[in-house]
């Protein structure tokens, strides 16, 4: 008999390892353990999510016919990583394999091939995790010779592999491969924004929010409640729903109000489904294509449509394209040098600055925010204030509840800290509050003045930017999508321009203080 690890975020029935065991002879173990949980202070419901799907997976297993080892979080047993299940249950079963779908994390990948094979005395079989359009070999010979890796080429390809909203001539459908520019709409009330789904909790759930509170609220020291909120769903089924809600009264206005911002509003018109689908619960193919029918139905218009897939087969592939490309090296890297601590309220929540305060509040509420709140907000504001992209890198990778190294590291270490080459923006994504005022309604009820640089109550980030942009013009003046600002940086009045300066060196003094 074979043994098979099931892995917190491969809760697929048709994963690829899975697919080469047999139900009739061979053993499932799935584990919850300390060191998976503890290995960056997890948002609470991240942990809680995990854990209940992992347990209803495990149900479902049973019932399809699997025999499953499940090892239930406790932290007396001696076990507490998935190397250490792993030889007792050598020692129990005396398999003649392990066998194992690719991990999504390089860390827990660079274990598994250097230290488990030796330690089990078992051979260790590892498949590609198919659940991804794009192999990593695939990746790697699209990559190889390319002066520049970007995006928008690689999702062409994907658009011609896959074959979603392709013509039968093999074009783009609408004559356009991008519908990016149509997206930039700011909301003003209509059309309404649809209610979240409901999930009715059932006891495994009862079970794990108990749990997860005795042992994990210190996670968030100043959120102890931070589980009350728990809105997640946890089996299949229940994400199926997700899915289909989304699909039905989300998609149509994915595409209109992907770039847009609103005070208490914190999922707009997202799927919120990243979770789901980076832990298996859905497949990335299953909700592009009932994204693509609801196009052919003539239930959303294409900008939605090509919106939404540009996401799933475009970004998200790519930037798992780029981990497994550049990693180790890749987790270290800090092209601009940026060193400076994480202020208190990126755990705390508590500042002036009101987008900085609503994007803390959706995190630690839901330990989910928007991508542009992610993007635009904390993370521009990592990137002007430069903060060290470790630790940036890490936040992100704790808060948020479809955290995964290999989706969150290129996001924030790529594109929102453009401490990398330069893989997934041609130029970094730094903005004044100009551009958060026009995305937003944040500004109006702030206790900052947007429209001012060097006054005492002026907004950070407008001196921020241009300390940024004045600090890195070695790196960036000669950037052809920058040249305009640095002509706009140069023909300041040299007094307001060393104003500007004094303020933001000032504020970078007193970063905790914001
Ligand atoms: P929607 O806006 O509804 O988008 C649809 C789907 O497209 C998402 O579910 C997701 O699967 C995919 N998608 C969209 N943008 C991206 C992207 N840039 N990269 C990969 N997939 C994308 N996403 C994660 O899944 N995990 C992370 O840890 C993560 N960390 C991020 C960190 C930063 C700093 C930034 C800027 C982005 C990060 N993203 C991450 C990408 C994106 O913000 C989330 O995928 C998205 O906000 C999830 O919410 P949603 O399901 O409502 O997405
Ligand atoms: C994220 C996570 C957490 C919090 N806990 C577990 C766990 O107890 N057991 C487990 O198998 N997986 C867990 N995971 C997901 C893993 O960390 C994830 O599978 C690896 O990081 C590889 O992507
Ligand atoms: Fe954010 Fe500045 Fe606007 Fe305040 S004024 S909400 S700090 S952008």
């Amino acid at each position: 008999m074979k043994i098979g690890l099931i892995l917190g975020d491969q809760l697929t029935l048709t994963l690829a390892s899975l697919r080469v065991l047999d139900p009739a002879q061979d053993c499932l173990i799935m584990a919850e353990v300390m060191e998976e949980a503890t290995y960056v202070p997890h948002h609470p419901q991240k942990i809680a999510l995990i854990f209940s799907a992992m347990r209803h997976f495990c149900a479902e297993l049973r019932q399809q016919g699997w025999q499953v080892d499940y090892y239930s979080f406790d932290p007396e047993r001696h076990e507490q990583s998935l190397i250490a299940i792993l030889e007792k249950s050598v020692e129990d079963l005396f398999p003649e394999a392990l066998i194992m779908t690719q991990c999504g994390e390089y860390r827990l990948q660079h274990q598994m091939d250097l230290q488990w094979r030796k330690t089990l005395g078992v051979p260790v079989e590892i498949y590609g995790d198919d659940r991804f359009i794009c192999t990593t070999s695939e990746f790697a010979d699209w990559a190889d010779g390319r002066k520049q890796l970007r995006m928008e080429y690689f999702y062409r390809e994907m658009r011609r592999k896959t074959g979603y909203l392709m013509t039968e001539e093999g074009q783009p459908e609408g004559d356009q491969w991008n519908f990016d520019a149509d997206n930039r709409k700011r909301w003003k009330g209509d059309p309404p924004l649809p209610s979240p789904p409901d999930f009715k909790r059932d006891q495994i759930d009862k079970d794990v929010l108990t749990l997860v509170h005795t042992h994990f609220s210190e996670h968030l020291p100043e959120h102890p409640n931070s589980l009350e909120n728990f809105h997640w769903a946890t089996t299949r089924e229940q994400a199926i729903q997700a899915l289909r809600y989304f699909v039905k009264h989300g998609l149509p206005y994915f595409g209109d109000y992907q770039d847009a911002m609103v005070k208490d509003e914190s999922r707009l018109f997202h799927s919120l489904l990243s979770p789901y689908i980076n832990c298996g619960l859905l497949t990335a193919k299953e909700v592009c294509d009932d994204v693509e029918k609801a196009y052919k139905t003539g239930h959303i218009p294409l900008n939605a449509a090509e919106g939404f897939i540009r996401q799933v087969i475009g970004w998200r592939e790519y930037v798992r394209g780029i981990y497994w490309l550049k990693m180790p090296s890749y987790a270290k890297a800090n092209n601009l040098n940026h060193t400076r601590e994480l202020p208190s309220y990126f755990w705390t929540g508590k500042t002036r600055m009101a987008c900085m305060a609503d994007s803390f509040k959706n995190t630690f509420n839901n330990a989910y925010a928007h991508h542009i709140q992610r993007l635009m907000i904390t993370g521009n504001f990592s990137l002007i204030a430069g903060l060290a992209p470790e630790a940036v890198c890490e936040w992100y990778l704790a808060v948020y509840a479809d955290a995964y190294e290999w989706v969150e590291l290129p996001n924030t270490l790529g594109m929102v800290l453009h401490a990398d080459e330069g893989y997934l923006g041609s130029k970094p994504y730094a903005a004044s509050g100009n551009y958060i005022n026009k995305m937003s309604d944040y500004c109006k009820g702030c206790e900052y003045q947007v429209k001012t640089a060097t006054d005492e109550d002026s907004c950070p980030f407008n001196s921020l930017y241009w300390n940024f942009i004045h600090r890195h013009k070695d790196t960036f003046a000669k950037n052809q999508r920058m040249s305009m600002i640095y002509r706009n940086f140069e023909r300041m009045d040299s007094n307001k321009r060393d104003a500007i300066i004094a303020r933001s060196n000032h504020l970078l003094e007193h970063l905790n203080e914001l």
